[in-house]
């Protein structure tokens, strides 16, 4: 017996007897008594089961997710016990009563029809079904179908680099306005997003290392916010989080964050707000910060080696109004990262997203990831599918070999996410992004 073999054995003894210790569903499928007592104990809050002991109960899930996690199984159960054929369904009492109210909608469609149409007197092709505009959010997401007073977004791609004036200390001052704008993730679909500066993600701040900062925010928004600046060593009370160091800036008012950069936050890392967040940051309200090494530090001459890119993009990775969107737009109107054969490419992905992974995978490529969360890895290593995970940044860089005029997708591997709203079968959306060759 080889060790593998023995290991193999040893693993399928041990899920054996965890089977057999496990409070919970022994046999598959389970019976409706087992999943009452089941579905009993956890309410009761009983079942909190060592780490590994089960796969049917986490400790950690909340409520919500136990109870759909209880639904499914007794779906999936019912299923099994119930094969149902084509036959079965159609001439099941659901069935029957399906089959009942499609014929009196054909009926009441067809005499209202015709009753148009006679008061008309033609036009048999007359159309009765109202027309619904796609102007508002699909309201697949709670929080963004509130109805606002929002304008409609004046630009219509984010990240724009952010300009400041230099104060008379010599500190690089930002201004950056809150507000509420309807944003287009694909055009004609128009979503509810809390921004800065109107646009999603919000202006892209570069600076370097060393630098003192002022960043103003101005509170336009309906309700309360902060800014935190992710990533970086900056002191508590300009950390951006109430109560802990500040207060929210309130409607109508603004807040002067001041820091200075330090070497150790050379690289690539973002701003949010931390305020209502799933409200304000799943709405867009973030963007990035760039942060070059000072030369002469000990970041300088690596990094400046490592990043070095003739193409530089920042792509944030998200959700927005329902819509899976790369910097605040939905596949097909994220733009394509546009190279020519022979060019070095360095891609920040940011993860943004307030609760999803997203493994992002570029198709005809691997990569190179130089830095995570701004901070060059010791040793890079090479991929060709990234998990971002919320909070995260990564560096990544490629070599463009593939002839001019290629075309390849990057796109999240999670395919559900490779949908817009309303979408199905063979269309694509969501989180793709091509990366497109010249010819
Ligand atoms: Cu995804």
């Amino acid at each position: 017996m080889t060790i593998d073999q023995k290991s193999l054995a040893e693993d399928a003894e041990d899920v054996e007897k965890e089977q057999e210790t496990s409070p919970f569903i022994r046999t598959w499928p389970p019976s409706e008594e087992e999943l009452d007592q089941l579905e009993s104990d956890l309410r009761a809050g009983k079942h909190v089961a060592p780490i590994g002991q089960t796969t049917s109960h986490v400790e950690e899930w909340p409520d919500w997710l136990q109870q759909q996690w209880i639904a499914s199984q007794r779906r999936r159960a019912w299923r099994i016990e119930h094969p149902s054929t084509a036959r079965t369904r159609l001439f099941s009492p659901s069935g029957v009563l399906m089959i009942a109210v499609v014929a009196v909608m054909i009926l009441v469609t067809l005499g209202v029809g015709a009753a148009l149409n006679n008061r008309n007197g033609s036009s048999p092709s007359t159309s009765t079904s109202s027309s619904t505009t796609g102007d508002t959010n699909d309201g697949m997401s709670g929080q963004q179908t509130t109805k606002a007073n929002a304008p409609d977004a004046t630009q219509q791609y984010g990240n724009q680099p952010a300009k400041y004036v230099v104060d008379k200390d010599g500190a690089k001052h930002f201004t950056l306005t809150a507000q509420q704008v309807m944003w287009q993730p694909v055009k004609g679909h128009k979503v509810l997003a809390w921004t800065l500066d109107g646009t999603v993600p919000g202006p892209m701040i570069q600076a370097t290392a060393g630098d003192h900062i002022r960043v103003t925010i101005v509170n336009h928004l309906p309700e309360a916010t902060t800014i935190h600046w992710h990533g970086l060593e900056v002191p508590t009370d300009n950390d951006g989080v109430p109560p802990v160091g500040m207060k929210p800036i309130q409607p109508g008012q603004s807040y002067t964050y001041d820091f200075t950069l330090q070497d150790q936050d050379a690289g690539t890392h973002w701003y949010h707000s931390h305020y209502d967040d799933l409200k304000q940051v799943g709405g867009g309200m973030y963007g990035a910060f760039i942060i070059a090494p000072r030369p002469g530090s000990p970041q300088y001459q690596p990094m400046m080696q490592a990043e070095r890119a003739d193409v530089d993009q920042t792509m944030f990775i998200g959700m927005l109004g329902g819509y899976y969107v790369i910097n605040g737009k939905s596949f097909p109107d994220t733009p394509p990262l546009v190279v020519k054969h022979g060019q070095t490419v360095h891609l920040r992905m940011i993860g943004a997203d307030a609760s999803m992974i997203h493994p992002m995978h570029l198709h005809g490529h691997s990569f190179q990831v130089v830095a995570s969360d701004g901070h060059l890895l010791p040793a890079p290593y090479t991929k060709d599918t990234l998990s971002v995970a919320p909070g995260e940044t990564y560096d990544v860089t490629f070599y463009a070999w593939a002839a001019p005029g290629s075309i390849y997708p990057l796109h999240c591997h999670i395919l559900s996410h490779l949908m817009n709203p309303g979408q199905s079968g063979s269309e694509m959306g969501g989180l793709v992004e091509l990366l497109e060759y010249q010819k």
